[in-house]
């Protein structure tokens, strides 16, 4: 086996699509690279590979470190009482340093590595389609145009992990309302910033996980103006850190965190079902509807609890039940009261 090859498949069977981390520890991951610098040696790497691919590996390999932290700007907000959870939060540099934002990579700690040169200041959201009224936002509007609040939600992520995250933002009902959704309508597609130049994931398919970019998502009608529905330009009271989904980031709790897409320069009403990007690479493990469901297991693990990741990090984390619609049933149960959770996952 060549080195070339060893390093393909090795890859490939982390990053084609989500493992579960307690399956995948970062001792493993650690010794997998190591021994992939040593099946190649750093000789071949510069001979062998092609320029673009050479520039992903390093990234992989967190060798592009040297980068200013991103700047974020204090919120004013209101903090509803009906969004306000007794569960511990989450601690902030939990949230902010293990991410799934393949953009940036595939492992936990690539996004926060490798996107805080990440320019977000000229932005623009774009909400077209089957509405009245087309609405562009800059970045300036993101947080201006609507009051802001709190929103503190729990955060199912479809590999077994979880946290509790305050949000800052508005409700997707809100803009949506405001752009006017036509009768014909039945859904809403969401686009992240294809910019290739600024994530590496987007250039290189090693770093990008195999993942058709740019990355999309989509609701029902229904769904998007459920009052749980949200729109986050912050978290823990700043604007949100790329990491994150800077300048803007859908955040749907009761579904699973692939659903929740980071960066978004379009949101688009359509009259029939939009792919979505995880369901494309794997039909059969991620479905459109993709509802926390304790009940309907990955085919490849149990769905029946999960990893909260807390002040010790994931692999102290506290293994706790998963609950039907990640505990936000009294809100959502009745979008789904005539439909197979089995067949419609
Ligand atoms: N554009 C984009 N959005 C994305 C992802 C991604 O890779 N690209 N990952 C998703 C997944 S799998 C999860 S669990 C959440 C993680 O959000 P967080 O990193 O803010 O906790 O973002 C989601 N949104
Ligand atoms: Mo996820």
């Amino acid at each position: 086996m060549t080195g070339k090859k060893r390093f393909t498949q090795g890859i490939q069977k982390r990053a084609s699509w989500h493992i579960p981390d307690n399956q995948v520890t970062p001792e493993s991951v650690f010794n997998d690279r190591r021994n992939i610098i040593k099946a190649l040696g750093l000789g071949a790497l510069g001979a062998s590979l092609p320029g673009q691919v050479q520039a992903g590996i390093f990234d992989l390999f967190g060798e592009q470190k040297a980068q200013n932290p991103f700047v974020t700007q204090g919120l004013q907000y209101a903090t509803p009482a009906k969004f306000v959870l007794p569960n511990p939060k989450t601690p902030e540099d939990k949230v902010t340093r293990h991410n799934n934002f393949y953009e940036f990579g595939t492992s936990k700690s690539d996004p926060v590595d490798n996107a805080q040169g990440f320019k977000v200041d000229p932005w623009t959201l774009t909400i077209d389609g089957l509405v009245d009224k087309p609405i562009t936002l800059d970045l300036h509007e993101l947080t201006t145009r609507f009051a802001l609040e709190e929103r503190t939600y729990r955060l199912r992520c479809v590999e077994a992990w979880s946290m509790v995250v305050p949000w800052v933002g508005f409700s997707l009902a809100s803009l949506l309302k405001q752009a006017g959704v036509q009768s014909n309508a039945t859904h809403i597609a969401f686009e992240t910033l294809f910019d290739p130049d600024q994530m590496p994931g987007q250039k290189s398919r090693l770093m990008g996980g195999g993942i058709h970019y740019p990355y999309v998502e989509g609701l029902t009608v229904a769904e998007a103006m459920n009052d749980l529905s949200f729109l986050a330009v912050g978290l823990y009271g700043k604007t949100l850190p790329p990491q994150n989904g800077a300048p803007i980031r859908l955040v749907v709790p009761w579904k699973y965190g692939f659903k929740s897409i980071k960066s978004i320069v379009r949101i688009r009403v359509m009259d029939k079902q939009p792919p979505t990007s995880w369901n494309q690479l794997a039909s059969s493990e991620y479905g459109f509807y993709a509802n926390v469901n304790p009940e309907v297991d990955h085919p490849r693990w149990s769905q029946a609890s999960e990893r909260s990741i807390g002040e010790g990090g994931l692999f102290s984390a506290k293994r706790i039940p998963t609950q039907m619609f990640n505990g936000y049933g009294d809100s959502v149960a009745d979008l789904y009261k005539n439909i197979d959770l089995r067949k419609f996952y």
